[in-house]
């Protein structure tokens, strides 16, 4: 087998360019390979995104993390969640890209002795790319290509660079280490070990900006939001207009309105999707005297309304920040049912998204008065991708995983018994009403300085959407709760801002905070995890007061 059945002379009595090829050289190789593969397969799939505007996923890395995000067992996700937090989605961009790195040395290792074992293996991996590709929501053949030809270039670098490796380190020269290098004629002009070296790493790293060039490619193309603002933002019949006196001057409290910047984002895209706005449409399909199906230019036709809401993610541990308020303009979820006429049997619809998400909701939240909304404008301006451009789910007093479905493009009008939404199978709760939160923003902990007259200003959110908050309670240590006062409720189905002066003492101390909701209900103190309907318990604060 390989280098034993050749006479070896020892390495140090070599030239350099004749020593055996190290696994240093293979792994290189089969690192050279994988990322010229994923450097063609992803520029050709950032150009395919925005020549054809696919609503499929061409790129194989995306692919293949979108169903490894789709695939991950409950606890590890939550795991996942609960170590890395947002940054969930870019540890696994991360450890992807390790794993590939290492997998393609490994594989170059494997060729010093079988070129066809690597390439076998390495072509198999390539495949599990592909059928990433191939399965992807909203994927068309074309998907495929850039994966395929990034395959054929990858594999033909493993081979190449592993054949001329070997060749190099045979004492003959030129002999593959399968092959006797008795058969072997010297090739003339062949390049000598470190030329080989020189071309893989250059191609290697040639991959690599492939594949950056390729993301960012994908990556503009989707920032576009320019269709809805051409097709001109719809006046809304009723707007929202925020009370002064819901604001707060206190520095450090949370804005009452979010700024779309500031907007906490949750969703199990590894890429914003681009949706083709032109060729977008609506369907509303399932128990339903007759299906619908709109496009933007109907949506926007439609008489909207303005509705202030505060979302709310089911993860938001307490005390944490998953959750905003902003305007959203949207058509009410209601009209666009009436329109296919719900058959009595239904008790929920099944809100599909672009990228697969679907939301269980229960019917009646989207037929009663709220404003459940079909939305197209966050803050008064287009929904940024992030957030759905170019049309959401908006649902008052549920969380966002069961209602507040991004790039909407299917509501399926169902019964729970005979659909779920995609986060039931994976351990949370098919229903998913907000609980009632307190939470405080100022002081944040540590140190305090009190003010003139000795008090310090403690300050923060409440939200019980749709229920409203009634009361606010701050208790300092174990002693008795004392109200804090309410700024204005300009709706339910918002967060309430408080404040509350404290006359301090000095020392150590901790604050904690509980709310009453609109039914005469008090904040419960059992502490649970987000898992599986939310989190609840109350939010304390330690300080030290100076
Ligand atoms: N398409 C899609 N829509 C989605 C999700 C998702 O993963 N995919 N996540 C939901 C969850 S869990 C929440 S909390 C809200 C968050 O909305 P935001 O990112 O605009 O804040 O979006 C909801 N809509
Ligand atoms: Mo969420």
């Amino acid at each position: 087998m390989g280098t034993s059945t050749v006479p070896r002379r020892t390495a140090a009595a070599l030239p350099p360019e004749r020593r055996t090829p190290g696994p240093a050289a293979a792994a290189l190789c089969g690192v050279a390979a994988t990322t010229a593969t994923l450097g063609v397969a992803e520029l050709l799939a950032g150009l395919l995104l925005r020549l054809t505007g696919t609503a499929g996923t061409p790129s194989p890395l995306l692919a293949v993390g979108g169903t490894f995000v789709d695939r991950t067992p409950p606890w590890l996700k939550d795991w996942a969640v609960a170590t890395f937090g947002t940054a969930d989605k870019l540890v696994l961009g991360v450890g992807m890209g390790v794993t590939l790195l290492v997998v393609g040395a490994l594989v170059g290792v494997l060729g010093r002795r079988s070129p066809s074992a690597a390439t076998a293996v390495f072509v198999l991996v390539g495949l599990v790319g592909v059928a990433a590709v191939a399965s992807r929501p909203g994927s068309a053949w074309t998907d495929v290509l850039p994966t395929l030809l990034g395959l054929l270039v990858g594999t033909w670098v493993l081979r190449w660079g592993l054949q001329r490796l070997a060749a190099e380190a045979a004492p003959g020269g030129g002999a593959p280490s399968e092959v006797d290098p008795s058969l072997l004629v010297e090739e003339p002009g062949a390049p000598s070990r470190r030329g080989v070296l020189r071309a893989v790493a250059g191609v290697g790293a040639l991959g690599v900006l492939g594949v950056v060039a390729g993301q960012a490619l994908a990556r503009t193309g989707r920032a576009a939001r320019d269709v809805v603002a051409a097709l001109g933002l719809p006046v809304p019949t009723r707007t929202v207009t925020v009370p002064p006196a819901a604001l707060s001057t206190v520095p450090g409290h949370t804005p009452f309105v979010t700024p779309t910047d500031d907007f906490y984002r949750i969703d199990t895209a590894l890429f914003v999707p681009r949706v083709d706005a032109a060729g977008w449409r609506l369907r509303v399909t399932g128990l339903v005297e007759r299906e619908v199906e709109i496009d933007l230019e109907e949506l926007l036709a439609q008489e909207h309304v303005e509705a202030m809401v505060t979302l709310t993610c089911v993860s938001n541990s307490v005390g944490g920040g998953l959750a905003g308020n902003a305007v959203w303009t949207g058509w009410p979820v209601r009209d666009l049912l009436a329109r296919a006429g719900v058959r009595p049997e239904a008790d929920m619809v099944l809100s599909r998204s672009v990228d697969g998400f679907t939301a269980g909701t229960p019917l009646e939240v989207l037929t009663d008065d709220r404003d459940a909304l079909v939305a197209v404008a966050m803050n008064g301006e287009p929904l940024p991708p992030e957030h759905g451009y170019p049309v959401r789910l908006v649902v008052p007093g549920l969380y966002g995983y069961v209602s507040a479905t991004k790039w909407v493009t299917e509501l399926k009008v169902t019964r729970f018994d005979a659909d779920e939404g995609y986060w039931t199978p994976r351990g949370w709760s098919e229903r998913g009403p907000i609980k009632t939160a307190s939470r405080i923003d100022v002081p944040r902990g540590g140190s305090v300085e009190p003010a003139a007259d000795g008090t310090v200003t403690v300050a923060g959110v409440a939200w019980a959407q749709h229920r409203g908050i009634t009361r606010v309670e701050v208790r300092v240590d174990d002693g008795e709760w004392a109200d804090a006062e309410l700024l204005a409720e300009p709706t339910v189905d918002a967060w309430r801002l408080w404040r509350w002066a404290w006359p301090a003492e000095p020392g150590d101390h901790v604050l904690t905070v509980r709310a009453t909701d609109g039914d005469g209900e008090v904040q419960t103190d059992r502490v649970a995890a987000p898992a599986p309907d939310g989190a609840s318990g109350w939010h304390t604060v330690r300080v030290e007061v100076a």
